[in-house]
């Protein structure tokens, strides 16, 4: 089936800043659409987002270039390309972009337009979007992802003075309305923590709590005795922070600066600090332990923590398959955090996760701080069979879409078994 028109939309995401939305429409009357994610913590290898810079609207965060790109540029070229070919549909936006990391369309334009070209060929097919994205890339080992779910939100992400961007829970619960049940009452039971003892249950921008803490450790404790107040089993939960380093490391002194509880720490300091830390509470998962281009500081890294926990690459990688195969040579980390929107193509972000799955090494799929209620990532984390993925608290319109999403596809994958 062919693509007959394809329509770009400035809307808002769930920080209210401009992100960008597309419909296709096929010669059969089908439409699709799509919208994407941004990030507050961006990485340097990111691919770019493409920004109005008018300071009149929106702070300079329009994104009404990167629609005129959609309609203009993009849209004549794939209109009349076969909807099932995605994979040419994607080849066709890098080589209009040119050798640039998307720096002349937008990656934010052809995310919307990758994502809902996938969606309305799952409509012709009349299959679910995992089911399509399995049938073009070569994927059949479907199953839904266990939650990394953030329930203290630091760095950029909140108000809080807390220096880690992001303090995570893991269940052990492979069911994944029992596993968010489980998660969404020691988040209740971490709000009741933080108001008994003074503190704000304001939240950030994914839905965690956002408290004033004076040390990291205070943010784990909190954490620990949450789980301790809901009753549930400490042998189900796990622990994963997301240091988001590349915001905490000082180029000049060299020295990661935690000012929660004023230390300045050199690579070698900060290494053995998150050694101690993973000594001390159940931690199963670091992300962006080390800033972006701290090559040598993640190998020291992973010589030591390992074989004990993963080692996730978010900044460190960029979704980027040059970078993720220099890790996997450099034995740099061992898991790979997935997020389309530092790519730019449904096409590359799967080879991202193919040459990231074949090394052995673990893929989380991501999503980001501004959101959309787009639940495409749900659908791929099922898509590669994800062990996990990164979406939110349990709260906040934008981060239960991707749960409830989630929810439909295991009712959908129960009735297939059957
Ligand atoms: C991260 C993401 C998502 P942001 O660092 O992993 O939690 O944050 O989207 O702000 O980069
Ligand atoms: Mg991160």
């Amino acid at each position: 089936m062919k693509i007959k028109n394809v329509k770009a939309n400035e809307i808002l995401d769930s920080r209210g800043i401009p992100t960008v939305s597309v419909e296709i429409e096929l010669e059969n009357g089908l439409k699709a659409s799509a919208s994407v994610p941004s990030g507050t913590s961006t990485g340097i290898h990111e691919a770019l987002e493409l920004r109005d810079g008018n300071k009149e609207r929106f702070g300079g965060m329009g994104v009404t270039k990167a629609c005129e790109n959609i309609e203009s540029i993009i849209g004549p070229k794939i209109k009349g390309m076969d909807v099932s070919d995605q994979v040419k549909v994607d080849e066709t936006m890098i080589e209009l972009d040119g050798p640039k990391n998307k720096e002349k369309l937008g990656a934010n334009a052809i995310l919307a337009v990758t994502i809902s070209v996938l969606r309305a060929h799952s409509l012709v097919k009349n299959k679910e979007l995992f089911q399509t994205i399995g049938d073009i890339y070569g994927f059949n080992n479907f199953s839904v992802p266990m939650p990394m779910a953030v329930i203290i939100e630091g760095g950029q992400h909140s108000d809080s003075n807390a220096d880690i961007q992001e303090y995570m829970i893991t269940i052990n619960e492979t069911n994944i309305r029992d596993n968010l049940n489980l998660i969404e009452r020691i988040y209740t039971s971490l709000g009741e923590v933080l108001s008994g003892g003074g503190k704000s249950t304001n939240i950030g921008y994914e839905g965690a709590y956002g408290p004033s803490i004076s040390s990291n450790r205070e943010g784990l404790d909190l954490i620990m005795s949450a789980i301790d107040k809901s009753e549930i089993s400490k042998n189900k939960v796990n622990l994963a922070l997301d240091i988001a380093s590349s915001e905490i490391y000082d180029k000049e002194s060299q020295k990661y600066i935690m000012k929660g509880e004023n230390i300045a720490l050199n690579t070698d300091q900060m290494v053995s600090y998150l050694e101690e830390l993973v000594r001390n509470y159940p931690i199963i998962s670091i992300e962006d332990a080390l800033f972006e281009d701290d090559w040598e500081g993640w190998q020291s890294l992973s010589e030591k923590l390992g074989s004990k926990i993963m080692l996730v690459g978010d900044d460190f990688f960029a979704t980027n398959i040059e970078r993720i195969r220099d890790g996997i040579d450099k034995k740099a980390a061992n898991s790979v955090l997935i997020k389309p929107n530092q790519i730019g193509t449904v096409t590359e972000t799967m080879e991202a996760i193919k040459m990231t799955k074949f090394a052995g090494w673990e893929p989380i799929v991501s999503h980001r701080s501004g959101e959309t209620n787009d639940t495409f990532i749900a659908d791929l984390a099922v898509a590669i069979g994800a062990k996990y993925i990164k979406t939110g608290a349990p709260v906040r319109g934008e981060r239960v879409a991707k749960y409830n999403r989630l929810f439909e596809i295991s009712e959908i994958m129960q009735k297939v078994k059957k």
